[in-house]
């Protein structure tokens, strides 16, 4: 391999750039329009100010990233590595201009060419290359790292076509190809010199007692670099995205000039289909190798990379652990740890006991569900074809890791039904296992690896999961953090503690009307955009009651269209009984082949069809479903809701990260007992929260009563009107039968437990519009909300992980 990086990262940086005046700001905004994007201002479209504002914003970046780089080398510093198959960034351009202090000169420079630094920033392309809050909790770790000056690494894939665009056709999902690199990516430094050799497949010899792997293909893995910029611009970490580029020249000229087109591409196709798509689903056996294949391209790149980047400065690998500390996101990348043996004992003679142990001291791992289906198992004849020396060093560790439990009856294996469990294979290859809420830990602990546990005390810890405040405060909602500035004073941003400063305001009425002038503003800029956007017109001064995440059964978008129904169905009954206005706004996107997610949608659809669409009552309800929910809706919609529906079973949403950024943002939350929920209920306030639901402990003796859904039915007339609505096709009159099959699942099986929450959540909502009918109660409640959300802070969450897991200090 070429020698790549290092001269680049031992290079000499220049001296930090002073904040530019607006002079200088706008000639080198002038300077990139021409001699980067080629333009002059007179004939510069939006799209040729956006790629020119962002070089200029770039250029700020590079001085604080070279210099970050170049001292951790001369100081030797332990390094981070946060290994991804997801990164779900959203827009970088505001952000960036943001943390490195130039928003105010941009909005400035901007406006003496008559540009609003909102629509020239409405341009950037989401990089959507993650699913939901596994994707968007790396993106606000990343963020928070460089923040706090840790240095450190991302390390993800350069997905060409990252979460797909959702639209809706007949209210139902539709899914496109998302295509966030079809014009340019500013942010991206290319590093063509930096690209390792990743093997598939093959054969394995011993020899001389050495095993050597012999792969059967190979594809090259290339690093493309964004800079991520701490806020105050002191420090500056990596984003390393590997792309999939064939190994050789495999494309076949001699085929392509026979006129065989499609097969003299066909190989160099199929090694860069390696990065060609973010993976929604595992269900077809052909996407479950090419997953496989993802996770070990992104693993293996990465850790050659690391182990590249520590021998350039040193030679002893035993002490690994002194200068590297590698996170796994979940158990994707859990093939880092027999990766890492395979490098250490096939490339460098360590002996396999020591491999391990020395591999153990740098891995650590984040454990963020308990849902059978999402932790991983891949079947041993799948990792023989794939991966077969991987499989072979796995087995010596579950023969290991049996010896282990001494003479238990039935011990935990690694491999067994011809299955590799990466939980338990990431378990046993980390010194530290995290959940990542307290009440998703203790089931980590409890029910997920209690014989690890028992092993390893200790091993166990929990971090709570936290948001970045400058991207969910700052950036998405200046009408509120200007207030919280002139209120307390800057540096919130950094230390988000010091919101607790504004919990005497509460009672102040005056600060009581601004807060909720600031909302107002939020409100109407969310709508604002709506309607631009999409052509939802909302009425502004209606209560905002939003759910918004990915779709599944367990976060209960059911339960929530269930009860709007149920609304509407009162205020035909009664529409004089001084009914508040209400929105309810849903937003996220299903897996494309899970099948009961996408009739959820398709019936939040048509309910709002029909809801909307009544003279009687729609000045009263109204039902939302903008498409295409992502990071950039987000940061408009949270900071307008005033009720944050947080609904899920308990003990099935590990934490959520939606519900913090909500209750920052001034929503009040409906929500159970599970995840960080139990946390935020206990740092805001049980009585400014609205609880509803079974515990943990009682949906687990509700799903052993036989019949339990029924049951339930039978006991709430008001949910058997609802139901009966929807078999009646009021909803579906094209297609009567349209919900049978969850209308059958409702009554005979109700696995999440809608029916038994039903009355429950009916009656949190009544306090709700109780509540939201005595504004200086709500406001007060809402301003408390926001004061005590400090905790939640990524800052704090990483400060965790550099103490009890990492063991690596801030350079700042
Ligand atoms: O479902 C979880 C969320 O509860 C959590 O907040 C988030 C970040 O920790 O991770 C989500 N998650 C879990 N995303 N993918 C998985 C499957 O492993």
């Amino acid at each position: 391999m070429s020698q790549p990086i290092d001269a680049f990262e031992l290079r000499d940086a220049a001296a930090a750039q002073p904040a530019p005046t607006p002079a200088q700001f706008r000639q080198a905004l002038l300077r990139h329009l021409q001699y980067t994007v080629g333009k002059s201002p007179q004939k510069a479209s939006l799209f040729d100010w956006r790629i020119a504002l962002s070089h200029a914003v770039r250029d700020h970046a590079v001085d604080p990233w070279f210099n970050a780089t170049r001292r951790t080398w001369d100081e030797d510093r332990k390094r981070v590595y946060y290994l991804s198959m997801e990164f779900l960034i959203g827009r970088l351009l505001e952000d960036q201009a943001i943390n490195l202090g130039l928003r105010e000169v941009v909005v400035q420079v901007l406006g003496e060419f008559g540009l609003s630094f909102a629509e020239v920033a409405e341009g950037e392309p989401d990089a959507a290359l993650g699913n939901g809050g596994l994707g968007r909790l790396a993106a606000c770790y990343l963020e928070s790292m460089a923040t706090m000056g840790c240095p450190a690494y991302g390390y993800g894939l350069r997905y060409e076509h990252g979460l797909f665009r959702q639209h809706f056709e007949n209210g139902r999902q539709i899914e496109t190809p998302e295509n966030w690199l079809a014009t340019d990516n500013p942010w991206d430094f290319t590093r063509p010199e930096v690209a390792y050799p990743v093997g598939f497949g093959g054969a394995l010899a011993e020899h001389n007692g050495a095993w050597i792997w012999s792969p059967g293909s190979q594809v090259l893995a290339s690093a493309h670099d964004t800079p991520v910029v701490g806020y105050g611009g002191k420090w500056a970490n990596t984003l390393r995205l590997w792309a999939a580029m064939p190994s050789a020249d495999l494309f076949d000229l001699n085929r392509f000039n026979a006129g065989d087109f499609a097969a003299a591409s066909e190989p160099e196709a199929l090694a860069r289909s390696l990065s060609r798509v973010l993976y929604p689903n595992d269900t077809t056996d052909g996407g479950k190798e090419l997953r496989l294949s993802q996770e070990y391209f992104l693993t293996s790149a990465s850790v050659q990379d690391i182990l590249r980047r520590y021998l350039a400065a040193h030679q002893d690998l035993l002490k690994l652990p002194e200068f590297v500390a590698i996170q796994m996101n979940d158990t994707h990348p859990a093939i880092a740890g027999p990766e890492l043996i395979r490098l250490l004992v096939d490339e460098h003679g360590v002996n396999f006991d020591t491999a391990v142990q020395t591999v153990t001291g740098v891995l650590g791992y984040t454990n963020h569900t308990l849902l059978p289906e999402a932790l991983e198992r891949w079947s041993v004849g799948l990792m023989r074809k794939v991966l077969p020396r991987h499989l072979q060093i796995i087995e010596t560790l579950d023969t290991q890791f049996i010896q282990l439990q001494g003479s238990a009856p039935d011990p935990v294996r690694l491999v067994s039904n011809d299955q590799v469990s990466m939980g338990d294979l990431a378990f046993a290859t980390s010194h530290k296992v995290n959940g990542v809420s307290a009440l998703h830990t203790e089931l980590v602990s409890k029910d997920l690896f209690p014989v690890h546990n028992e092993l390893h005390p200790g091993r166990i810890v929990n971090i709570t999961n936290g948001i970045t405040p400058r991207r969910w405060l700052k950036l998405a909602n200046p009408s509120l953090a200007t207030l919280i500035t002139d209120t307390i004073g800057a540096g919130w941003e950094t230390d988000l503690e010091r919101l607790r400063e504004l919990e005497p305001y509460a009672d102040d009425p005056a600060f009581r009307d601004a807060f909720g002038r600031s909302k107002r503003q939020a409100k109407e800029h969310f709508t604002g955009w709506l309607a631009q956007e999409h052509g939802i017109e909302l009425p502004a001064d209606a209560l905002f009651d939003a759910q918004v995440k990915r779709l599944h059964e367990y976060k209960r978008q059911l339960l929530n269209i269930l009860w709007t129904i149920a609304h509407w169905q009162r205020i035909k009954r009664d529409p004089q009984a001084g009914w508040a206005p209400r929105v309810k706004i849903f937003g996220g996107k299903a897996a494309p082949s899970y099948h009961m997610a996408k009739l959820i949608i398709q019936l939040i659809n048509d309910v709002a069809n029909v809801v909307n669409n009544d003279p009687e009552t729609s000045h009263l309800l109204r039902v939302a479903y903008p498409p295409n929910y992502g990071v950039s809706m987000a940061e408009k919609l949270i900071p307008a809701a005033d009720l944050s529906e947080q609904i899920s079973t308990a003990g099935m949403e590990a934490s959520g990260t939606g519900n913090m950024k909500f209750a920052l943002n001034g929503a009040l939350t409906i929500g159970t007992l599970d995840g960080a929920n139990v946390e935020i209920r206990e740092h805001v306030g049980a009585e400014n929260f609205f609880l509803f639901g079974l515990t943990t402990e009682q949906v687990a003796e509700r799903r052993a009563q036989p019949g339990h859904a029924r049951t339930a039915l039978e006991a709430s007339q008001t949910l058997r009107d609802v139901l009966q609505a929807i078999a009646e096709g009021v909803f579906s009159p094209d297609d009567r039968h349209r919900y049978d099959g969850l209308l059958d699942a409702m009554w005979n099986s109700d696995w999440f437990l809608v029916a038994s929450d039903f009355e429950d959540y009916d009656r949190a909502q009544s306090e709700v519009a109780d509540c939201y009918g005595d504004p200086d109660r709500w406001q007060r409640m809402a301003i408390l909300n926001v004061a005590r959300m400090g905790y939640f802070s990524s800052d704090r969450s990483i400060r965790e992980y550099m103490s009890q897991i990492w063991n690596v200090e801030s350079a700042l």
